[in-house]
């Protein structure tokens, strides 16, 4: 049977660009093309000329399957024996190199950051910094190939993406000065002052050596003893503890460079700045309950999420930011010392300037050549940004050239087609594992004159990497922090105090959570003096919750200001990329599903029907049925019609089901309590049963009841406000 073609599907996430035919082909064709969601690496050689050829060409050719050298075989299911029953040989030279590749297929995860999702993109400079800064790619118009590398960081490879953590957010622009690699996270503030610390702080908050557990995640003794004991490590703390630890969507994230860098224009004059993206989808999280769903339900809940936007054309966007501070001698703004990566500048006092827009237009075509391999170093700089005296920073400088070694294998990663330049490389780095290049030539050395001299360096006018010259003070060689990296609280308080009550009420839960779950009442009292420090309030709330005393406060805490650009709440956002799930039962009137569908689609949210059973329920296609739903899922729900228990809603079968009297499927009615509970949007079209079932009144904040052509826009305006929290008092309600 021929292959059915595939129509663009509704719903992303189809494997592959060709439909499969139920019985196995009979004539050979050629490897299958990428899906048209699917970009990869651009076709230039090791050395960064571009190859002209076609993505495609770097996959694998031809109709026939073939050893690694290209042999064409004839059979690769049956290894060589002697006779059938007879043992195997050595001779069999395709079953060796079939079994011994595999053997070798994994490399080293990353010791930090191992699970991420990527997708490549572009970035479009507006202008507004050439003023400040001389790199090419921040010219007006300029566009530059990115690729994108999101993350958690305590997890291994194959842990949850819901685990409450920072989230790296690393871009590498491939400019027409060689490649820029700003790699930051999804929170402005650092767990340390100072990279020798880094391998206390991972070692804190990765499992315990001994049993290894618990898996990505801080809520256990080693963490908050090392964060209770090291207190510069709460100002992260407190934003972890916070929504940004748990996001909604990586499309849904700010991301920071944190540290302070030093730009320079074409005149030589040079300013500190911090850099920002700023999400076009808006800043969102998830509940709690929800990230711990998620980690059940689809451990894949972020990634999917990336490719399934990409897939359907809804393309997230960020813009590019610095906040511009003089580069004054003292490298302080504001009473802010910027080169403690502890510290935030608010942005009432330097407010954030655009420089560009990025928009993610395509998934990877094989994550493991791309994802995996993509090696980000903080010293991919180009002309014109350069690093500042942060000793965490210049600490990162060593390691991420270090830790490649190891990870891929050997010097010449930068080789790999995810890491090669777009532009001519011309290096006197020679052999090594791996080494993809034909270097010609009889002279890899300077000076020369056997190769003619060749290459030169640049004149300051070819657009070089040149080492700003900065002023170093005599000093005395010591390894001593400057007074103000002692101040561990000031900006702790403040970000708490800048929040919304139902987001501190999340932050008080957090807390509570995680340090309920340590054994040692040592560690809890610890971390409990160390929120007296931070907001009274607070700590009275943990402290309750752990049924102990609040400490009383050792620092003075009064007279700290609040930034209103930290809060997540209160404004409407794009919609594009989200799902709504579509719950009917078998004899639902199709015009209502319709007309729902068409107007989710109108606004570029995917739209999914879910029905008692697979198949079809008239003419509409069923996506997800009662019994592997999940709210997780779903950012609003629309019911329809009666929602009666489907067949299979049985104990023995699923202990969430069970039909007892109710009229509602109790599935759909676990379904819908947790939509409610989790602030989402809600609306229902001659289903009021199903909702009184789940405990919810039509009355309730952000419930929309009516007819799908009513219902539809006023549950896109809910759902671009993200949750309806109003629906719930908060503790300063109570
Ligand atoms: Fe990293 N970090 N880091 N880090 N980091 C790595 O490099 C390290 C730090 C960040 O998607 C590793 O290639 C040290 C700050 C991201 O591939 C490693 C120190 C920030 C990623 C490493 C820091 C980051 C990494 C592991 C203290 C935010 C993932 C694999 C001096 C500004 C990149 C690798 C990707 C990855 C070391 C501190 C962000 C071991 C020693 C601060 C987003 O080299």
């Amino acid at each position: 049977m021929a292959a059915p073609k595939r129509s663009k599907p509704l719903v992303p996430g189809v494997p592959s660009s060709q439909a499969p035919s139920y019985d196995e082909p009979l004539t050979p064709t050629g490897p299958l093309p990428p899906k048209p969601d699917q970009g990869g690496p651009a076709t230039v050689t090791p050395t960064g000329a571009p190859t002209g050829q076609p993505p495609e060409s770097v996959a694998q050719q031809g109709e026939f399957l073939t050893t690694a050298h290209g042999a064409r075989l004839t059979d690769s299911d049956h290894s060589l024996r002697v006779g059938q029953r007879g043992p195997t040989l050595l001779q069999d030279h395709h079953l060796r190199e079939k079994v011994s590749h595999f053997d070798h297929e994994r490399i080293p995860e990353r010791v930090v950051h191992a699970r991420g999702a990527g997708a490549h993109g572009v970035f479009e400079a507006n202008g507004a910094g050439e003023g400040i800064c001389r790199a090419a790619f921040l010219q007006a118009g300029a566009q530059t190939p990115v690729f994108v590398r999101f993350s958690t960081v305590l997890g291994s490879r194959g842990s949850a993406d819901l685990a409450r953590d920072t989230r790296g957010f690393a871009t590498r622009f491939y400019t027409s000065e060689g490649n820029y690699d700003l790699v930051g996270n999804n929170i402005p503030v650092f767990f340390i002052q100072d990279g020798i610390k880094f391998p206390d702080v991972i070692h804190a908050a990765k499992p315990h050596p001994d049993r290894e557990i618990p898996q990505a995640q801080s809520a256990h003794d080693t963490f908050w003893d090392f964060a209770s004991l090291h207190t510069e490590a709460q100002a992260h703390t407190m934003w972890n503890m916070s929504d940004r630890g748990i996001p909604r969507s990586f499309r849904t994230m700010e991301g920071f460079g944190v540290h302070t860098w030093r730009l320079a224009n074409t005149a030589g004059d040079t300013c500190l700045v911090k850099f920002h993206w700023k999400p076009r989808q808006g800043v969102h999280s998830v509940t709690w309950e929800e990230a711990q769903l998620s980690n059940g339900y689809d451990p894949d809940y972020h990634r999917r999420d990336l490719a399934d936007a990409i897939e359907s054309g809804a393309f997230p966007v960020w813009d590019l930011g610095v906040q511009v501070m003089p580069d004054s001698e003292d490298e302080t703004f504001e009473g802010i010392d910027l080169l403690d990566p502890t510290k935030f500048v608010p942005e009432e006092l330097a407010p954030v300037q655009l420089l560009g827009t990025m928009t993610l237009n395509a998934n990877p075509t094989n994550y493991f050549a791309e994802t995996e391999q993509v090696a980000f170093n903080v010293s991919n700089l180009v002309g014109g940004i350069d690093v500042t005296n942060d000793p965490l920073l210049q600490a990162r400088l060593f390691s991420y050239l270090d830790t490649q070694l190891t990870r891929l294998g050997g010097p010449n990663w930068n080789q790999l087609p995810i890491n090669r330049a777009h532009v001519p490389v011309n290096d006197m780095l020679r052999d090594g594992s791996h080494q993809d290049a034909v270097h010609g030539g009889a002279a890899p050395y300077r000076p020369n004159s056997l190769d003619g001299g060749c290459p030169f360096v640049a004149g300051h006018d070819d657009h070089p990497f040149i080492d700003l010259p900065v002023q170093v003070d005599e000093g005395i060689k010591e390894r001593a922090h400057p007074a103000s990296f002692a101040d561990h609280f000031s900006q702790v308080t403040l970000f708490y105090r800048s929040l919304s009550p139902v987001e501190q009420d999340h932050v008080t839960a957090s807390y509570t959570f995680e340090l309920s779950k340590c054994y040692d009442q040592t560690i809890r009292e610890r971390q409990l003096q160390a929120l007296a420090n931070i907001d009274a309030d607070l700590c009275q709330k943990v402290a309750d919750g752990l049924g102990l005393p609040a400490p009383t406060p050792t620092v003075d805490i009064d007279g700290v200001r609040a930034s209103a650009a930290l809060t997540q709440i209160g404004e409407s956002w794009p919609v594009a990329g989200r799902q709504i799930g579509i719950v009917i039962g078998d004899g639902v009137d199709d015009t209502a599903v319709t007309t729902v569908a068409k107007a989710a689609q109108a606004a570029g949210v995917v739209p999914l029907v879910v029905g008692p059973h697979g198949g079809m329920i008239g003419k509409l296609t069923v996506h997800r049925t009662y019994a592997n739903a999940a709210s997780i899922e779903f950012d609003a729900l629309v019911l329809i019609g009666d929602l009666p228990p489907a067949p299979d809603a049985l104990v023995s079968g699923d202990t969430k089901a069970g039909a007892a009297a109710s009229a509602t499927d109790p599935r759909i009615v676990k379904l819908v309590n947790e939509a409610w509970r989790h602030a989402k949007a809600i609306g229902a079209i001659g289903a009021n049963t199903a909702l009184t079932e789940a405990g919810v009144t039509p009355e309730d904040a952000g419930i929309v009841v009516g007819t799908a052509k009513q219902l539809a826009p006023a549950l896109l305006d809910l759902l671009a406000k993200h949750r309806a929290w109003d629906r719930f008092p908060t503790s300063q309600d109570l």
